[in-house]
């Protein structure tokens, strides 16, 4: 069979984690219309009829201001490295501007050293107009000799399969390496805390999103119950009143939609309890950071 790894790189929002759970046909990564959704890197693995593909959904390339974006771009650019073929996702919607050229000339760089393939993936064609593609290949084009390019959907699928089939044709034959079974390499701790995110992502607005990050502080099994009790972790009283909402409407919202999705994605009842704390400057604190799993 063909194997390989492939990773998902490209700027803040672009649509990098929609794609992978479209590939997967399962919500592994969370998702939110807030750009530095994604914090870490996220391994799903497609078992295709002939193939076997690790995705590597990353954080978005930007200009880091916070300890934390730093390690995040670092992952970025880590996981470059680590891959076999890259997707350089940017956006449909909009000409290639400053930040998208950075981007693609950090991927200068990687794929300059290693030799590998790269796809440039057009995003979110469903939001344009046709005539407003081939203008916009034109211009990646001049920037880089991609090995193809696919403009998609990753939100309806529009041509996910055809970037598929191209990208099996550039992988090699190899042994599998997961089992049939596995999905992703996230413990279900872990899920459940980036859904926990992800509601509270939905929720809030401006510099929030930023300052949210989301501790498990016990998750004990009992059968078919799940019984988690989680931190919510901002940086400002301010911010804690927002996140609680008024009469706690906000947190307790959250933690219902959370809860519906974890019940889903484990198959177990879940009893969940969520608190909020303030961790001043968690982002700039090594420890913490390393606490949080970022
Ligand atoms: N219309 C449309 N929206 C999309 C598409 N792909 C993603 N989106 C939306 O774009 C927003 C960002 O999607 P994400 O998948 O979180 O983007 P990302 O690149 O992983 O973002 P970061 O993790 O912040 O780097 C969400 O609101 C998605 O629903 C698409 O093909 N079409
Ligand atoms: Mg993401």
């Amino acid at each position: 069979m063909k194997t390989g790894t492939v990773a998902i790189i490209g700027r803040p929002n672009v649509g990098k984690s929609t794609l992978l759970n479209t590939i997967l046909k399962e919500k592994i990564a969370i998702v939110s219309d807030k750009p530095q959704t994604t914090r870490t890197r996220i391994l799903g693995v497609a078992h295709l009829p002939d193939a076997q593909v690790v995705f590597l959904d990353t954080p978005g390339l930007h200009r880091p201001q916070h300890l934390l974006n730093k390690r995040m771009v670092r992952t970025a650019l880590d996981t470059m490295q680590d891959a076999d073929l890259l997707y350089v996702m940017v956006e449909a919607t909009a000409p290639a501007g400053p930040g998208d050229r950075a981007a693609v000339e950090q991927v200068r760089e990687a794929i300059s050293q290693g030799g590998k393939p790269a796809f440039l993936l057009i995003n979110k064609v469903d939001l344009v107009n046709k005539v407003r593609i081939l203008p916009l290949i034109e211009s990646y084009r001049k920037m880089l000799d991609w090995t193809e390019v696919v403009p998609l959907s990753a939100k309806t699928g529009l041509n996910v399969d055809r970037l598929l089939e191209l990208t099996v044709k550039v992988l090699l034959e190899g042994e599998a390496l997961y089992q049939e079974d596995v999905m992703t390499d996230q413990s279900m701790r872990t899920l459940a805390a980036e859904i926990i995110r992800e509601k509270i992502l939905q929720k809030v607005r401006e510099e929030v999103p930023y300052s949210v990050a989301v501790e498990i502080d016990r998750f004990v099994e009992e059968g078919k119950l799940a019984r988690i009790d989680a931190s919510v972790v901002v940086d400002k009283d301010s911010q804690k009143a927002i996140v609680i909402g008024r009469h706690g409407e906000r947190l307790k919202a959250a933690g219902t939609y959370a809860r519906i999705e974890m019940e889903r994605l484990f198959g177990m009842k879940v009893f969940l309890q969520l608190w909020v704390k303030v961790r001043s400057g968690w982002r700039e604190d090594e420890q913490l950071l390393t606490e949080l799993g970022y």
